[in-house]
């Protein structure tokens, strides 16, 4: 509990100072322009109908609508945006971009996201990592900025609430600086050997680099019998600040994925982090 909320007010204080860095150097480029290769297209199949809808609004010829999986809570996040034609057939020639920034009152920040991936029939794929969640009484938290066609800017209200257990934290480095390290394991898993993957991304003022040249060690254990299992594999790049290795949950119950940072061989995490994780 105490850790938790340490974690929460130390990331805000580092945040805001951040903030406060970026608004009195004015450096007011918060676009990525890495255009690389889109991180995965396994999403191509993705059924709308099975999403929920967040957001819409409608343009003179457009329709523009955000959906996500159930919810968002401060964790590495897929957004979709769907744009059709005022009839609601899918616009197949639009052109979409968008950046992510959270409005907290007295200052504002960015968050690390990917380029759009276009899943084809006006559908488009966002990956976001959202470092915090909305607070309230604090600004209007989230905002998710769209530009359709390189004309027309939209702005959604994002309701981003706390993951719990945390799928975000953030660690000292000693090359980086503070890095956000995302679990992108579900809350439940199943017990066997299955892929683990993480983000790992750093604050460089407002800019949210991904990161590739890391190990993630993974350490799983059950505190309350006090073993671990067999047959891990440390997660390893796979480009764009993405990593996919192997864990094994021997049996159902309550686990924690110790993670540290490593680099040529050493840790260079300033301390390791935990992840809960229930099997069932
Ligand atoms: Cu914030």
């Amino acid at each position: 509990m105490k850790s938790v909320y340490f974690v929460k007010v130390s990331m805000l204080l580092g945040i805001a100072s951040m903030a406060l860095v970026y608004s009195l150097t004015g450096c007011g480029n918060n676009t990525q322009t890495d255009e690389k290769n889109p991180v995965d297209t396994a999403g191509a199949m993705v059924d709308v109908t099975t999403l929920t809808k967040i957001a819409d609004t409608t343009l003179a010829q457009n329709k523009v609508s955000v959906f996500v999986q159930d919810s968002l809570t401060s964790k590495n996040e897929t957004i979709y945006i769907q744009v059709t034609d005022l009839d609601g057939d899918p616009t197949t020639d639009a052109h979409l971009d968008y950046d992510v920034v959270m409005d907290m009152g007295m200052v504002s920040h960015g968050g690390p996201y990917y380029p759009p991936v276009d899943l084809g029939n006006g559908l488009y794929k966002a990956e976001v990592v959202f470092i915090m969640a909305n607070m309230n009484d604090m600004g209007k938290g989230w905002m998710l900025n769209a530009v359709l066609n390189k004309k027309d800017t939209l702005s959604f209200l994002l309701p981003v609430s706390e993951a719990t257990p945390a799928r975000t934290i953030p660690v000292g480095t000693k090359d980086d600086g503070r890095v956000f390290v995302s679990l992108l394991l579900p809350d439940e898993a199943k017990t066997g050997t299955q892929p683990i993957d993480f983000t790992l991304h750093k604050m460089d003022h407002n800019h949210f680099p991904p990161l590739d040249n890391y190990t993630v060690e993974i350490e799983p254990f059950m505190p309350d019998m006090g073993h671990g299992s067999p047959n891990n594999k440390a997660a390893t790049s796979k480009g764009d600040g993405h990593y996919s290795g192997m864990i094994n949950f021997t049996m159902k119950g309550h686990w924690k994925i110790k993670v540290n940072l490593f680099k040529g061989g050493e840790k260079v995490s300033q301390e390791e982090l935990e992840f809960p994780v229930e099997v069932r």
